[in-house]
């Protein structure tokens, strides 16, 4: 499905050089050559495999030209008098030291000859100290996020165990990871990206827009792809990796699937679903059986008015059956011990609202602060913490909290006009719990309008500067992103 990396075996895992590179590639057999960029020349990215506990390490190298494929907003925080082309590398998800988790200001250029201010080391380093999950790498340059996950640095990174395979769910060919993400298209196959929005910006071009929607769906870097299938069940590691769209999945026959792992690793149980709502970089392991569907036409569809964008990929069950199917959806699939509310030493409130910029655009802000604003949420190593999103706009943001895997508490709807004009939350109804599918690990919750959306987490195994942020890449690059520094517990 994805070609493999040339590596070095360690002593106790591996190491890969991965570079960056731009290159053409056939999207749809009846478009023109697309220009991307893709990590070793390929987008999406090889998928890099390892066991849990093993080291990789990965030196991860731009050979990408001076000129941005696309059109560069020069007024956007890191972006004003820097290089066109940076890059840094984010495995989302992983639980990393601050020098190798790609903070947005550690890019870096061709041959490594600028660098950003928190730029520490050339060679990252993965312990995989973390439950077996389906994890994404994906480019997270300050001011230029969109751009370049967009133009195709994105891959999956998955960390296996020993425990999974007793599980017996569907493996090895019968495994696919589905990365689904939205793009338009120029004429002539390039990659199309607004250089502003509907209502042109005085003074500005080009500028960033509030929010993008692609007009075509891709999945695994092919637009409207399908895929033959056995009548048997297959897992599938599902992947948003859309800039701004958020998906609600179905399978055009009707037939129910189970979700049995979140962005984090597997649920305690198999949870079965007619429909999946995904926000952008959230990940959901699903399992579909197709063994009553001999012969049919499948289609994964996104609940959308628009025809195009309401067709996602069509599973063909064409193929015959190579042997039994001896896979199962286990009644119980991994043990997860719930974080203890009364265990939490830190409760922060933490709101997202909008606010006009210097030029009248919509911004938007985390905390009620800008990404250049001091660092304000310092947890201590070890401690675990309950943050309370506030949310003040009227639209759902996916929030992303770098470093660690944390668990969605409830979700509280509360009145939005008494918080601006007070300060305080009032409740307006009970919290709601997450649903049966959320009830797992998650790195990315979806923080919904006029409710506060908690989480718990425990900040552990490393201190140093990471970043929590909304994973709507547009909104990530204008300022909906804030540091966040674990300290040395007082303690210890
Ligand atoms: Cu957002």
């Amino acid at each position: 499905m994805t070609p493999s990396l040339p590596f070095k075996k360690l002593k106790d895992g591996a190491y890969y050089e991965v570079k960056m590179l731009q290159v053409k590639q056939k999207l749809h057999k009846y478009f023109p050559e697309t220009t991307v960029w893709g990590y070793n020349g390929t987008y999406p990215g090889p998928t890099i495999e390892t066991m849990k506990d093993r080291t990789v390490m990965v030196k991860w190298l731009n050979y990408l030209p001076k000129k941005h494929l696309l059109p560069v907003d020069r007024t956007l925080h890191g972006a004003v008098d820097t290089p066109e082309v940076r890059t840094v590398v984010h495995l989302h998800g992983a639980r990393v030291s601050p020098e190798s988790d790609g903070h947005p200001e550690a890019w870096f250029t061709k041959g490594f000859k600028e660098t950003g201010p928190f730029f520490a080391t050339e060679v990252y380093k993965y312990t995989n100290h973390q439950q077996a999950a389906t994890l994404w790498y994906h480019d997270h340059a300050l001011g230029i996020t969109r751009l370049n996950v967009y133009s195709g640095l994105a891959g999956f990174y998955i960390i296996r165990d020993h425990l999974e395979p007793m599980l017996n769910l569907p493996s090895g060919e019968y495994e696919i990871p589905l990365l689904i993400q939205d793009r338009s298209f120029n004429k002539d196959g390039s990659l199309f990206y607004p250089a502003e929005p509907p209502q042109p910006v005085p003074g500005v071009f080009p500028s960033v827009v509030p929010i993008f929607f692609g007009n075509t769906i891709l999945v695994n870097g092919k637009v409207w792809p399908y895929l033959n299938v056995e009548p048997r069940k297959y897992r599938f590691r599902i992947l948003n990796g859309s800039n701004s769209r958020t998906y609600t999945l179905r399978l055009s026959n009707g037939q129910k699937f189970y979700q049995i792992g979140t962005d984090g690793g597997l649920l305690e149980s198999p949870v079965e679903l007619d429909a999946l709502t995904i926000m952008p970089a959230e990940r959901a392991d699903i399992i579909i059986d197709f063994s009553d569907s001999k012969g049919e036409y499948i289609i994964l569809t996104n609940d959308d008015t628009d025809e195009n964008t309401r067709n996602v990929m069509q599973f063909r069950v064409v193929l015959p059956l190579k042997g039994e199917d001896t896979s199962t959806i286990p009644e119980t699939l991994y043990p997860i011990e719930r974080l203890n509310e009364n265990m939490a030493t830190k409760v922060r409130n933490l709101t997202l609202d909008a606010v006009p910029d210097r030029y009248g655009r919509p911004s938007f802000q985390l905390d009620g602060r800008t990404w250049h604003d001091p660092v304000a949420q310092m947890p201590e190593l070890g401690s675990i913490e309950i943050w309370n999103f506030v949310n003040l706009i009227a639209f759902p943001h996916p929030i992303h909290v770098h470093l660690v895997q944390f668990q969605i508490l409830d979700r509280r709807p509360f009145d939005v006009q008494h918080y601006r004009s007070t300060g305080e939350i009032k409740y307006t109804g009970d919290p709601i719990p997450p649903d049966p599918n959320e009830r797992g690990w998650k790195d990315t919750v979806r923080v919904t309008p006029g409710q506060v959306t908690r989480i718990i987490a425990k900040f552990d195994g490393y201190t140093g500067d990471y970043v929590w942020h909304c994973h709507i890449l547009e909104h990530e690059d204008h300022d909906m992103m804030r540091p966040f520094r674990v300290i040395k517990s007082y303690f210890s």
